[in-house]
């Protein structure tokens, strides 16, 4: 059954899906629950503030390699592009590139109606003759798009090397349903991570501040607002792990001491050092990645990277 929870005044349903991935991520072996969960109000700031940190080069690299690149996409991508952002816009990376390829239209895919009306009503004041067509939905599925944009040739964007955060696999698939949602004659513009020195990839993810420790433990706080949880969240760490085998860093959260629990009126129990796995950040060389969206039905056409080669931003056609 549906609880009703009141948090800050606001009547709110644990999500179904939500309780399902804890409950059966808390019983398997090695214990794990989707990093998709990481991301309530809460968990969503501190994201925000992520992207800040010294730290994590991730954002600013990306939003640096929009610049410097922002004529030569506008001239590879042409104008006239419908451009179909998946995950709701960011107001760093999404005006850099509007301003560069002047589109017919921006259509924004995300499954939070709040983060789209924020990030449509972010836009309005710099784009106020652009056409913008937000869409709730879940783009991990086959989209379909307005027919407001039914003429028009797509431009996806995927940054903030989203994809690797999940397993190379899975990835492929997403790849490939998202030139389903986008079809013929579409492109792809798409923000990967690269591989690179552990002593850069884990301060990133664990950083001296502790922001990336609370946005871990969030996810232990979530489960006892939404699930009726009585997790001790004072006894568990954040852990940032580089796999070197698996290339990605890993997030767990290690049990301090012998703990019992009850999430949703069932009962757990972990010992000293058990971790619950909470996110994968995969990492990708340039052969990989160009593999990577070639399996995904994509054929990369230029690629952009910094000095450094520690990110980089890929446009590829159907
Ligand atoms: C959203 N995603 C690409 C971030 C990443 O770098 O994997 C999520 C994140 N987790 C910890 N820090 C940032």
């Amino acid at each position: 059954m549906l609880k009703p929870e009141v948090e800050d005044g606001e009547v709110s349903l644990a999500d179904p899906e939500f309780r399902a991935d804890v409950l059966a991520g808390l019983a398997t072996r090695p214990r794990a629950i989707p990093a998709r969960w990481f991301y309530d109000r809460r968990g969503s700031e501190l994201f925000e503030a992520i992207t800040d940190l010294p730290e994590y080069y991730p954002t600013r690299t990306e939003v640096s390699l929009l610049d410097m690149a922002g004529e030569q996409i506008g001239a590879a991508v042409g104008t006239g592009r419908a451009v179909i952002e998946f995950g709701s816009g960011s107001s760093m990376k999404t005006p850099r590139l509007l301003r560069s390829i002047a589109p017919a239209a921006y259509v924004p895919i995300d499954i939070s109606g709040e983060f789209l009306r924020h990030s449509a009503a972010a836009l309005v004041d710099d784009f106020p003759d652009l056409a913008i067509h937000p869409v709730e939905a879940n783009f991990m599925r086959p989209v379909p798009l307005p027919d407001a944009v039914a003429g028009a040739p797509k431009l996806g964007f995927f940054p903030g090397s989203t994809v690797g955060n999940l397993t190379p696999l899975a990835a492929t698939d997403l790849l490939r349903t998202m030139r389903e949602s986008l079809g013929e004659g579409a492109m792809l513009l798409i923000g990967i991570d690269r591989i690179k020195d552990e002593a850069v990839l884990v301060p990133a993810y664990d950083d001296a501040a502790g922001v990336t420790a609370a946005f871990n433990l969030n996810l232990l706080e979530r489960i006892n607002r939404e699930l009726a949880g009585t997790i001790p969240v004072e006894a568990f760490a954040h852990r940032a792990i580089w796999n070197d085998a698996a290339a990605r860093i890993e997030m767990h959260l290690e049990a301090q001491r012998d703990v019992a629990f009850g999430v949703d009126g069932r009962d757990f129990a972990m010992r000293a050092g058990e971790t619950i796995h909470t996110e994968n950040s995969h990492k990708y060389g340039p052969r990989d990645a160009r593999v990577l969206l070639r399996a995904g039905g994509w054929t990369p056409i230029a690629e952009w990277t910094d000095p450094d080669d520690w990110f980089a931003l890929i446009l590829a056609e159907a």
